[in-house]
């Protein structure tokens, strides 16, 4: 069956769809999040299957019928995974947040190795394959969704189930003395080896993975070059690639000009009395280098302060796992930081950093973008970044700066014409800010046309699309390098 033809199926820890508890009772609305904005429009072109837990653990709630509305103007079928809140506890909150999310980002003080985590992750992915198991048939393929749900694979596989399979990590893949910290390690590459296929946001992910394949597997061998290659482990084969995911050009690009935000830019503009406005864009979470950001705006208007009174900061944070101690710490780290630097520089008519704690509705996030001479996008560690992609999609005028972190995904794409930075560097920053605030027009378009070309180029569907094919095509053929 051709890949175009072929039902997907996708399978993540959080369906496209979050419950929320109002007066009124539940309302189902579209998650926030790389993933979501990443996958929902591809799905609703090609029709499919999205299986994920719906992120209540009440017993008592009819999930499936609240969804079914949802479900039907998606235009595709979603099918819940039922968690229960020790699940939920050990599962997510425990192996995946306080393990996984930290050890990928190269933060490994901040985990937590709790064996109880560990079983509650196999339990909870046993649990995701049986569904899997049901709801699909062998023609279908089967698209596994980043770090939650690494043992799909092996637990099909444990119970008969024969499927095409693949695997995408939306995160980092750090180098060997990294991971070999987990005291699971060999469960987890082991695990990862059962797909058909592993995808990685970027060539160094990749080569992360291989080099701890092989201190684990000594007899494992790349065969291939390229982007997709195959790795040999003697019994048995899989393909191992890099597709750096994307957005949807086009649609950015073409809210950025519909009249209705165009005047929301100019409000925002005319708001801020159109000084130079920075703007960072994130969920508040400590990988994304927040608290760094602010000190180096701060920095900016320390060291240059004939920027007082014309420039702006706006940072707008997407609230993100608020149940969590060290989440409420960073939210309350970054707005004692907003208000030490408001307090050291505001004055009549000129407040410097505007901070923005919640969700926005997508046209004032791209009106926001459109507003913003500068995007300053420093995660400490990230995946890709979608943030960066978006802003240079709603830069329709062209003549924006993208300044962003090295050790974002990202990079790797853009940085020939991004401006990058060492997220940790605040007088880097600072100095960086400055000289591009004084870029001449003609340097900042043409830096802002070859990285619209790029992101419009290699847009989601070219990532669905080279994912697809490297996973279900029998030979690969042609697979372009991409940039490292
Ligand atoms: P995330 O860590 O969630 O994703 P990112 O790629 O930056 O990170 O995507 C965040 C998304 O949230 C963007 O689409 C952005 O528009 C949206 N968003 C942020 N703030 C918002 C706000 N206040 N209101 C509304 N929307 C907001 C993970 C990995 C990333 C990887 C993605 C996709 O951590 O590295 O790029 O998956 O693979």
């Amino acid at each position: 069956m051709a890949f175009q033809q072929q039902r997907l199926v996708v399978v993540s820890n959080r369906l496209p769809a979050a419950l929320k508890k109002t007066d009124d009772g539940w309302e189902v609305k579209a998650g926030a999040g790389g993933l979501v904005t990443a996958l929902a429009p591809v799905l609703k072109n090609r029709g499919g299957v999205w299986i994920g837990w719906s992120g209540s653990s009440d017993p008592n709630l009819d999930v499936d019928s609240l969804l079914a509305d949802f479900s039907s103007k998606a235009g595709y079928d979603l099918y819940t995974v039922p968690l229960t809140p020790e699940e939920v506890d050990g599962y997510y909150f425990g192996f995946s947040n306080e393990i996984i999310w930290p050890l990928f980002h190269d933060l490994q003080s901040r985990c937590r190795f709790h064996p109880r985590y560990w079983r509650m992750y196999l339990d909870v992915n046993f649990k995701f394959a049986e569904m899997v198991a049901r709801k699909t048939n062998s023609d279908d393929y089967i698209w596994i969704q980043d770090y939650h749900l690494m043992h799909q694979a092996f637990f099909l596989k444990s119970m008969g189930v024969k499927r095409r399979t693949g695997f995408f990590l939306h995160i980092p893949f750090p180098t060997p003395d990294i991971f070999m910290k987990l005291p699971w390690r060999w469960k987890v590459i082991q695990a990862l080896t059962e797909f058909d296929l592993v995808g990685f946001q970027t060539m160094q992910d990749r080569r992360n993975f291989s080099a701890c394949l092989r201190r684990l597997m000594p007899e494992a061998r790349v065969q291939g070059r390229g982007a997709v290659v195959t790795m040999d482990l003697g019994n048995r084969q899989f393909r191992l690639g890099a597709f750096p995911i994307s957005i949807d050009y086009n649609q950015f690009s073409e809210m950025a000009e519909r009249p209705e935000v165009e005047q929301q830019t100019f409000s925002i503009k005319e708001a801020l009395r159109h000084r130079k406005i920075i703007l960072g864009v994130d969920r508040l979470d400590y990988t994304k280098g927040i608290p760094e950001r602010i000190r180096s705006f701060q920095t900016l208007l320390r060291q240059f302060p004939e920027l007082k009174g014309n420039v702006n900061f706006v940072q707008i944070a997407v609230p993100s796992r608020e149940e969590v101690d060290e989440y409420k710490e960073l939210r309350t780290e970054i707005e004692q930081l907003v208000g030490r630097v408001n307090g050291e520089f505001s004055f009549p008519g000129w407040v410097p950093v505007h901070y923005h704690y919640r969700s926005f509705p997508h046209d004032e996030l791209v009106a926001y973008y459109s507003a913003a001479d500068i995007a300053l996008v420093t995660p400490l560690k990230d995946g890709m970044n979608l943030v960066a992609k978006e802003y240079c999609a709603c830069n329709t005028s062209g003549d924006g700066v993208l300044v962003l972190s090295e050790f974002a995904g990202a990079a790797a794409q853009l940085q020939k014409d991004a401006y990058l930075v060492n997220p940790y560097d605040m007088e880097g920053i600072a100095k960086a800010l400055h000289r591009c605030l004084h870029w001449d027009r003609e340097e900042r378009r043409s830096h802002m046309t070859h990285l619209r070309d790029q992101v419009r180029k290699n847009n989601i569907y070219w990532w669905v699309d080279s994912f697809l094919q490297a996973g279900i095509s029998k030979t690969l053929v042609d697979f372009p390098e991409v940039d490292t």
